[in-house]
């Protein structure tokens, strides 16, 4: 058969887009080639319903040692006493959450999406918040920072069944503790989802979630660097709260509500080419070097929001904990809007995206903020020198959206930097 060249010539540009320009978008990454190269495995024409050694088709002996590998992997990395791999997105871990936990009204609690939460935390347009109530929690109008006393405050009147900790935009170390008491409080059920910080808390430099929580999700293709993907964890199993049964009365624990609400209750069959590919990267993970490359992503995003500052940049919550820096337009830019920014940026081969700040007027189209991240481009070597240089660019470029003569300017540097620069971890 002839090769696709229409698609195959797209893959190629993206290759190229993707080593010459500048990758901020906090929540991507580059896997290594291995990884690349199991999800491009044959293991993508096998069907296997179900869970290892109880598959619904035959042929899934091999495939199975695979699944078991990435569960026993990722076990090791977090901490967990129960995994499951199959979840084909974050989206869909949380989904199987919510399946297992709650009924359709069922309260919950989640951060405001406009303040750094996640769709599948009760946005209106989700499934999360069209199926469930979700009530929000909101950061501190000054300070930045997740509002705990009102947090608490709002679960004691709502009485939430489960409350959500973990972000897509929020750059600040999480109270887990104080959370799991607010949850004890009211009797709910503590998720985290830590799909932003998940490659940092493996490498030990943030708080684990699962001493706190009784289920985290994650995804597997940000900070942690590995497939497009979704895992739920457990740090011990616990007895079914809600005394929710099947008909033949089995589903006593919350591991076996979990993996039923994964496979059949939301999912076919599993995607077994992406979960070799999870297990290559937990394993990639578990090795040393992984650390030190965790320990550079913390540092160049200190470095890089430290940059930004001293040029009389806003910083939402004034820095970061983790790999995340979002950058509030308002006080410098009143008129320029996060979409502007983006645009000008990425005419620069800058990839960033515009985020809502938090208390933000505009719309999420519009926005009036930049969200900026390190783990893309620490893979590709980047140092806290650099993170100056990222600075100066981003500064060149925001002063001067409508001079295409002056961003082609900073095009041109970002392509002389970025080119040297290997694109696979390995
Ligand atoms: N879209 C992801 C992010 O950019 O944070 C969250 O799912």
């Amino acid at each position: 058969m002839e090769k696709d060249k229409q698609i195959f010539d797209i893959i190629a540009r993206e290759d190229a887009r993707q080593h010459m320009g500048m990758e901020l978008i906090a929540s991507e990454n580059f896997v290594s080639h291995q990884v690349l190269e199991a999800m491009g495995s044959c293991l993508t024409n096998k069907y296997a319903e179900g869970y290892p050694g109880k598959r619904y088709y035959g042929g899934c002996q091999v495939v199975d040692e695979a699944e078991t590998i990435a569960i026993e992997r990722v076990k090791k990395l977090f901490g967990a006493a129960w995994a499951n791999v199959q979840p084909h997105s974050g989206a869909q871990a949380n989904m199987a959450v919510f399946m297992a936990c709650l009924k359709p009204g069922d309260k919950f609690m989640g951060l405001n999406l406009s303040q750094g939460g996640h769709l599948s935390h009760g946005s209106p347009v989700n499934f999360s918040g069209l199926v469930f109530d979700a009530v929000e929690y909101n950061v501190d109008p000054e300070t930045g920072l997740v509002d705990y006393d009102k947090m608490e405050e709002t679960a004691l009147r709502e009485r939430p069944r489960l409350i959500i900790g973990g972000a897509s935009a929020y750059s600040r170390e999480w109270d887990y503790a104080r959370m799991r008491a607010i949850a004890d409080r009211v009797g709910a059920i503590f998720m985290v989802d830590m799909a932003h910080p998940a490659g940092l808390i493996a490498a030990g430099l943030l708080d684990n979630p699962l001493k706190y929580a009784h289920i985290v999700t994650s995804t597997t293709h940000k900070t942690l660097r590995g497939p497009r993907g979704g895992i739920i964890l457990m740090g011990e199993d616990f007895d079914n709260p809600w005394g929710k049964t099947t008909p033949k009365g089995q589903l006593k624990t919350m591991s076996a509500l979990l993996d039923s609400a994964v496979f059949p209750g939301t999912q076919g069959g599993p995607l077994e080419n992406v979960i070799a590919a999870k297990a290559v990267a937990f394993g990639e993970a578990l090795q040393p070097s992984f650390k030190t490359y965790q320990q550079q992503v913390l540092v160049n995003a200190r470095a890089l929001a430290k940059a930004l500052k001293d040029k009389g940049y806003k910083i939402v919550s004034g820095g970061t904990d983790n790999h995340c820096v979002l950058l509030d337009l308002r006080e410098n830019f009143p008129e320029l809007t996060g979409k502007q920014a983006e645009r000008a940026l990425v005419e620069a081969d800058i990839t960033a995206n515009k985020n809502m700040v938090p208390y933000d007027t505009r719309s999420p189209f519009q926005t009036s903020g930049i969200r900026l991240g390190t783990p893309a481009i620490t893979t590709r070597g980047a140092d806290v020198i650099m993170m100056t240089v990222v600075a100066d660019f981003i500064d060149e470029v925001l002063r001067n959206v409508d001079n295409h003569e002056a961003i082609a300017s900073v095009r041109e540097q970002v392509n002389a930097m970025m080119a040297p620069m290997p694109i696979f971890a390995d």
